[in-house]
């Protein structure tokens, strides 16, 4: 005997001993491991330790025996699946044979020896777990051609190793040998998604009230192509709607490889800030691969810092545009004060002037716009950074330009002081100071037409929908969403929807243009 195998959990050290010393070691890949030793003779046991972190030590006595008689065990096998994608490999979902070559390692012949497989991996089924080797005489082999058969349970994990129990007899004597195969599966996993609002506020994020597409990339983490891979995806929020409601083909996915599906996904306009939806994107591919990954779509809220303002620090006058907070603006509870229903109206590219006032000295204002709309201020948002107000109680003035840009509806304006000067922030909470926010007004958003001409037609037992464009799209068109008795049935990107094998009874459609503003 030369080598011994040990079948222990993936990371725990194997050492063999024989009267305390060491013949052999090795690190269990968790399946079975073959460890080269030096023939052995008795009368010595050999002591076979297994340890490993956060585990009990296993230790047990293996004796060692004159090879008199004979030993038959399992020498070399090699996968026949031809039947799938005859890569020679154990692969997901696939029935498998054997060729498998048995050895006699004893000093005698072992005559009719016949050999059963099982295995206790629920991942594999044995179709033909019984083979005759008949006659081996010592040191020789016999192969028997697709001596097993199995089936791998197309849920098994990439790279999970299984053992095979193989127990030989010749009648009077028993051999138990064992044998390990690592599986190979596809592992598809949700990646990212990107909402492409480009259309609608480029800010990158899915605003209450807009409808955007979102690309949703799947990678393939697994050793193993997956097949035909379709993605659906839903949820149950209330405030959230999944306007394409069929599912998305990604084709195959490689090993390592990367794919992405679109969903076209609306949010109602009353979401709060700060609000976070569940979505669910449900992978399926080829032989039974399925994936289910819950994710979250966050509606992200402003920071509010706070301050210390009740010294004076901070604004007690503000006044820009239609904006007059110069009478009443005091010290607001922990230095924030929320006027956002205060609105002027600004244009990009244009210079306005402020007035601002502090009721303490040495005051460093500055004031941001959120002119991309994604609730944070950038350091390009910055617009007046550090305007000192050196004296108490005095107005002072100062002018800004906001950067040219094509700007449509409402922005956050923020405006932050603080004592001496420190780098100005919007987010950090200043010992003294105060921050104040109002709303700027860049002008109406675009007209969102109906299309024209919708009319429906019943042929046998089905309707066909059709419409027209819109007379008139100052505002980028996604599709259309078309209803039947009030109930979304899908979106649509041509002019026609054909409604398919309806019970008789009577239906009204409703058709709605789809734009990143809304419908
Ligand atoms: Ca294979
Ligand atoms: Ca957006
Ligand atoms: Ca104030
Ligand atoms: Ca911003």
């Amino acid at each position: 005997e030369s080598s011994f195998s040990v079948i222990a959990p993936a990371g725990a050290f194997i050492s063999l001993t024989v009267n305390g010393e060491i013949i052999g070691t090795a690190m269990s890949n968790g399946g079975s491991t073959n460890i080269a030793i030096e023939p052995q003779l008795p009368p010595n046991p050999m002591v076979v330790t297994v340890t490993k972190q956060n585990y009990y030590r296993y230790e047990s006595n293996v004796d060692i025996i004159s090879p008199s008689g004979p030993c038959v065990i399992a020498d070399s096998f090699v996968i026949n699946d031809a039947s799938g994608n005859n890569n020679g490999l154990m692969d997901y979902g696939e029935s498998i044979m054997f060729h498998m070559t048995m050895k006699n390692v004893g000093m005698a012949a072992a005559n009719n020896v016949s050999t059963t497989m099982t295995s206790n991996n629920a991942y594999v089924t044995i179709t033909n777990g019984n083979a005759y080797f008949g006659n081996i005489a010592p040191n020789s082999t016999v192969t028997v051609n697709n001596a097993f058969s199995f089936t791998v349970s197309p849920n098994i994990p990439d790279s999970h190793a299984v053992s095979f129990i193989l127990n030989s007899t010749d009648g009077a004597d028993n051999w138990i040998s064992y044998i390990s195969i690592v599986g190979h599966a596809p592992n598809i996993k949700f990646k990212q998604y990107v909402i492409n609002d480009e259309g609608g506020n480029g800010n990158g994020l899915l605003d209450p009230g807009e409808i955007a597409p979102m690309t949703i990339t799947v990678e393939n983490q697994g050793s193993l192509t997956a097949y035909n891979v379709v993605g659906m995806l839903t949820t149950t929020d209330p405030n959230v709607t999944i306007l394409t409601s069929q599912p998305q083909s990604m084709d195959d996915i490689n090993a390592g490889g990367t794919s992405t599906c679109e969903f076209i996904v609306s949010a109602s306009a009353n979401i709060p800030a700060g609000y976070t939806a569940d979505l669910t994107l449900n992978l399926n591919a080829d032989f039974g691969v399925t994936q289910q990954t819950t994710f979250y779509l966050l509606f992200p809220d402003y920071c509010y810092p706070t301050a210390k303002c009740s010294l004076g620090d901070g604004f007690n006058g503000f006044a820009l545009e239609q904006i007059n907070n110069m009478t009443g603006n005091g010290c607001s509870p922990n230095g924030y004060g929320d006027y956002t229903n205060m609105v002027a109206d600004l244009q990009g590219g244009q210079k306005y002037t402020v007035q601002w006032r502090s009721g303490f000295s040495n005051q460093r204002a500055s004031l941001w716009i959120d002119l991309n709309d994604n609730k944070e201020f950038e350091s390009s948002e910055i617009l007046i950074n550090e305007f000192e107000l050196l004296t108490p109680n005095q107005v002072y003035s100062t002018i800004f330009t906001v950067p040219e840009g094509d700007y449509t509806g409402y922005r956050r304006i923020r405006i932050r002081a603080h004592f001496h000067n420190t780098p100005p922030h919007p987010c950090v909470a200043y010992v003294y100071g105060e921050t104040e926010d109002y709303t700027a007004n860049f002008g109406n958003q675009a007209t969102l037409a109906p299309p024209q001409n919708v009319a429906a037609n019943v042929i046998g037992d089905s309707v066909v929908v059709t419409w027209q464009a819109p007379a008139r799209a100052d505002a980028t068109l996604l599709g259309y969403n078309v209803y039947r008795n009030n109930i979304l049935l899908d979106i649509v990107t041509g002019n026609e929807y054909f409604d398919l094998d309806l019970p008789a009874g009577t239906y009204s459609y409703e058709v709605t243009a789809v734009y990143y503003q809304g419908e």
